[in-house]
């Protein structure tokens, strides 16, 4: 692969393997197209000055055929489109193809932050990896299409509900890199955003140890409010009393409420376990009824450590 190390114009330092080639097949494109479009416009110009008609200019007739001319301009911009598309397909397949033993990482969407899922089941919502090693990303999403995209990684893939998308790559470096949501999935879109961990060798392993006991290692309400913040609650649940799409938590622990069809309700432990198995059971007054449900993503345990921290929002 061609190597272009630094940063460049229009993106950050590449820090994976299939990033040099990226950047030559853009470069080469965007060079091919630079040149083509200034020579062309250029001439274009000059012919519609040094052609104009005026007094004393007979119009000639133009020559019927000029076969070297012609068959120039038909092979050249062939062999280039050819090259493009070589550059381009081998990057393509260097996304696609992963080997057998590439480290894979479910990938969920969701209105508005992403799940991590490493192959021990424990989720997260920020993107943990190992760096020098094969990494699969299979994406899905539960609600609309997102789009997972690392600049750094030069890797972009759509996220898209009930079908399983696959990128593979390499991080070569340690650090903390961005991911953006790039599909344009409703109001907090910009805010779907999460940080690429690329560990350093013999790291990676520890972290995933430690980060997957949450529940084992925490009390239930210390270990609650690490779900809220990892699970995605963040992205339209506040705890400072300030609503968001969805209402806030602080006091929301037997806080009198009301749902949009009129009934009063009192939040108990078993309204806020069904509101998050179940959320379009009750809406409440005032919201429309956006919540996921988190049936079958989050454990009874962790969904009882949500509620012990909920009770401490007073
Ligand atoms: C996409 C935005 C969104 C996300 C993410 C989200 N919620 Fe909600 N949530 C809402 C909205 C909107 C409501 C109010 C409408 C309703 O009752 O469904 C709500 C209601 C609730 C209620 C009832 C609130 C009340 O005042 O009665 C609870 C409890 C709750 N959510 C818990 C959670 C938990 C825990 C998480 C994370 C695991 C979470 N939610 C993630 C949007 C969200
Ligand atoms: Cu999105």
């Amino acid at each position: 692969m061609i190597a272009t190390a630094d940063k460049t114009l229009f993106m950050p330092e590449p820090a994976s393997r299939v990033a040099s080639s990226v950047d030559f097949t853009f470069y080469f494109v965007f060079g091919v197209s630079l040149f083509f479009f200034v020579i062309l416009v250029a001439l274009t110009i000059w012919f519609m000055f040094r052609y104009r008609a005026r007094a004393g200019h007979e119009v000639e007739p133009s020559p019927s055929h000029n076969t070297g001319l012609e068959l120039t301009w038909s092979i050249l911009p062939a062999l280039l489109l050819v090259m493009m598309f070589w550059c381009g397909f081998r990057g393509y397949m260097d996304m696609f193809v992963s080997s057998s033993n590439a480290y894979e990482i479910l990938v969920e969407g969701q209105k508005w932050a992403w799940n991590f899922q490493y192959p021990n089941g424990y989720i997260d919502n920020e993107l943990h990896i190992p760096v020098d090693r094969e990494v699969t990303l299979t994406l899905t999403s539960t609600d609309v299409i997102h789009s997972v995209y690392v600049p750094a990684f030069r890797i972009k893939r759509d996220a898209v509900p009930g079908r399983y998308n696959k990128v593979t790559f390499v991080a070569t470096m340690p650090g903390e890199y961005q991911l953006f949501c790039t599909e344009y999935c409703g109001t907090s879109h910009s805010d779907m955003l999460a940080t690429v961990y690329v560990h350093a060798p013999g790291e990676f392993e520890t972290w995933l140890e430690k980060a997957s006991d949450i529940v084992g290692s925490l009390p239930p309400a210390e270990a609650g409010q690490v779900l809220y913040q990892k699970r995605g609650c963040t992205q339209c649940h506040s705890v400072d009393g300030k609503a968001g799409i969805g209402p806030t938590f602080l006091g929301i622990y037997e806080r009198q409420g009301q749902m949009s069809d009129g009934t009063p309700i009192v939040a108990d432990e078993n309204y806020l376990r069904e509101s998050i198995l179940y959320p379009q059971a009750k809406i409440v007054a005032g919201y429309d009824p956006v919540m996921p449900t988190y049936q079958g993503r989050l454990k009874d345990e962790e969904i009882t450590a949500i509620i012990a921290y909920l009770k401490t929002l007073r």
